[in-house]
């Protein structure tokens, strides 16, 4: 055969995203208001997810330092904007979390004022990563936020966590479940990523997808 099919072609992406998380990365401020965010430099994502989901591992897990963002076994703790410096094209943001069953009212109007404000007035932000438990898949606690997310018209994708708890037949089960809830929403992304923070599974993966996402935004 002469030609390689797509499928079988290397995708430079995948060596783009790891250069991009092999540079420095560090922690620039958490913020609890909107007024005291960073400028905008370069590309922006940000992490959205349930408490508890695993967003702080997988910043971790991503640039491969264990204490950057801090993981934590009480959910519902950070309620803040967590912006990080990856390499000199992204910035990553890690966002509180939501869901928290037992959280008091004034802390929920406190997210979503917050969170509200940061998806409207946040020119670079590129995609939202909304991050779901590979064991439990879209909750009625992620809705409103999907509504949020179409609403706002910011472009989001789904990245299952956790998948070392899963057999790879349910692996799949779930996405494919993910993928069609998926289907009737304007700015959801079509493709799920799951990962795993602990076994690293899927983050070359998700890597290659940001990479892509920054060479779209820059071009
Ligand atoms: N099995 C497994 N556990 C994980 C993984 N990622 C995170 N966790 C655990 O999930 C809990 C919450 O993680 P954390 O990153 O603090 O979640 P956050 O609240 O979304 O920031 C911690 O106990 C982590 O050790 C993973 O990939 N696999
Ligand atoms: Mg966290």
């Amino acid at each position: 055969m002469n030609d390689l099919s797509a499928s079988e072609a290397p995708d430079p992406s995948v060596e783009t995203g790891r250069l991009l998380f092999a540079g420095e990365c560090g922690f620039i401020k958490g913020v609890v208001a909107f007024d005291q965010v960073p400028e905008n430099d370069g590309v922006e994502i940000a992490f959205a997810g349930r408490s508890n989901v695993g967003k702080s591992s997988l910043v971790n897990a991503l640039t491969g330092r264990k204490t950057l963002a801090k993981v934590s076994n009480t959910p519902g703790r950070t309620q803040e904007l967590n912006f990080f410096r990856i390499g000199d094209r992204l910035t990553l943001v890690d966002m509180p979390g939501y869901g928290f069953a037992s959280a008091p009212a004034p802390k929920v109007k406190a997210w979503t004022r917050l969170v509200l404000e940061y998806l409207r007035k946040r020119p670079n932000l590129a995609r939202v990563y909304l991050l779901i438990d590979s064991r439990h898949g879209l909750k009625n606690t992620d809705m409103p936020v999907l509504e949020l997310l179409d609403a706002a018209a910011v472009s989001y994708q789904i990245v299952l966590t956790k998948a070392d708890q899963l057999k790879d037949a349910e692996l799949d089960e779930r996405r494919a479940e993910v993928a069609a809830a998926l289907a009737k929403r304007p700015a959801a992304f079509p493709v799920v990523i799951a990962t795993s923070s602990r076994e690293g599974a899927g983050l070359a993966d998700l890597k290659a997808a940001i990479a892509r996402l920054i060479d779209e935004r820059s071009s």
